[in-house]
């Protein structure tokens, strides 16, 4: 339902919610479930320097790069660290390659066009499945509603409660990756684009047909980082600021000044790279986790590891989302998007966790896939 589940159980009363505990304060609804303004400006220039040349490296997966596995300590205790980003802990991960960049409208239509894929947000509503996702006795909505759509971020024009998501997401008939802003809008021109409005089974169906999967959130974590140990973003400590990622300037959700170039997603490789040659690990879009998510995810793993390193972790057994009480699962992403603010969630920080269930589909949400090794026989950090 990409999405109607959530804007659906911000306009219900959420008495007698969930009998499951709240082990703590989930992170907040940020700019979940959000597309920055319309008009964007897309500045086709490359930000931080020169564009970085790939290097071509023999038996390197077209389009990935290896990231060379190792220890790292999973989670952050900045300042802007929420408390599910604790406690921080030991993980290490084996090498893997991954997609440099996110998945584009351009690949997307390449699997579309080659499997004939239809995307969850292009398929009518099951309400026997979405009223699973409603407290009991929410009344079925008109049918207009249930006809196939996603969620469009429509910036109110002034400013508002930040725990009101549903004043600045609509959910929009006819929305869908062909049609980021709904029906008349189109991808037209934005082929280097991240692909969005792309659920967790459409993103799962993607990997699979190109023969990789989606990161587990260690993984991406590892990657995000680049190489450096504890910073608070991917470049370093440096705070961030317009000439880095895409993320929000101005005041959110009703001002969004774009000084960075981009009001929505920007074409992928618009700014640096990270450390290990991946671009846009901070901003853009959020990108699909293959784990489930919880709160206390890391203090269950540190109950069951001690001090000791988790090798590969694949996430919790159960989910657990607080936020959306009544989905059976919800799922990680990871990343932050154009729609991020310094001043709100800062979630373009590379410790930085969200969730939604996995039928969600947003106007920031996309994804990027990884695969297992061998490792190249050249030098790590090196890509095609
Ligand atoms: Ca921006």
């Amino acid at each position: 339902m990409a999405g109607l589940n959530v804007i659906m159980l911000a306009m219900v009363p959420l008495t007698g919610a969930s009998s499951q505990p709240t082990p703590t304060p989930p992170p907040p609804d940020c700019c979940i479930p959000a597309a920055g303004g319309r008009g964007a400006m897309v500045l086709q220039i490359s930000r931080n320097g020169p564009p970085v040349q790939d290097q071509v490296r023999e038996n390197s997966p077209a389009g990935m790069v290896w990231v060379p596995g190792g220890e790292f300590m999973m989670g952050s205790t900045d300042p802007l660290a929420r408390s599910d980003e604790q406690p921080v802990h030991r993980v290490r991960v084996d090498g893997f390659w991954m997609d440099v960049t996110e998945v584009t409208n351009a690949q997307y239509a390449e699997f579309v066009a080659a499997t004939g894929y239809v995307t969850l947000a292009e398929r009518p509503v099951d309400w026997d499945e979405l009223k699973k996702q409603l407290p009991e006795g929410t009344p079925k909505p008109a049918d207009e509603v249930l006809k196939p759509g996603s969620l469009v971020f429509t910036p109110p024009d002034h400013a508002v409660s930040l725990s009101r998501y549903e004043l600045w997401w609509t959910w929009t008939t006819g929305a869908c990756w062909k049609h980021p802003e709904g029906p008349g809008s189109t991808i037209e021109g934005r082929a280097d684009h991240p692909v969005v409005h792309i659920a967790y089974e459409d993103a799962v169906a993607y990997a699979t047909w190109a023969g990789k999967r989606l990161p587990t959130e260690a993984e991406w974590e590892f990657a995000a980082r680049g190489g450096l140990a504890g910073k608070m973003n991917v470049w370093g400590d440096d705070p961030v600021d317009a000439t880095r990622c895409n993320t929000w300037q101005g005041h959110f959700p009703d001002q969004n000044t774009a000084e960075d170039g981009f009001a929505r997603t920007a074409p992928v490789r618009s700014f640096a790279p990270n450390g290990y040659g991946l671009f846009d690990m901070a901003g853009n879009v959020w990108e699909w986790c293959s784990d489930l998510y919880r709160p206390d995810a890391y203090a269950l793993l540190v109950e069951s590891f001690g001090d000791q390193v988790a090798v590969n972790p694949q996430g919790p057994k159960t989910s657990l989302d607080p936020r959306n009480p009544y989905v059976p699962e919800s799922r990680v992403h990871r990343g932050g998007s154009y729609l991020c603010s310094d001043v709100y969630c800062a979630s373009y920080r590379p410790s930085a966790r969200m969730a939604c269930p996995p039928d969600t589909g947003l106007a920031h949400l996309g994804f990027r896939c990884v695969e297992a090794g061998p490792a190249p026989a050249a030098a790590p950090g090196t890509n095609k």
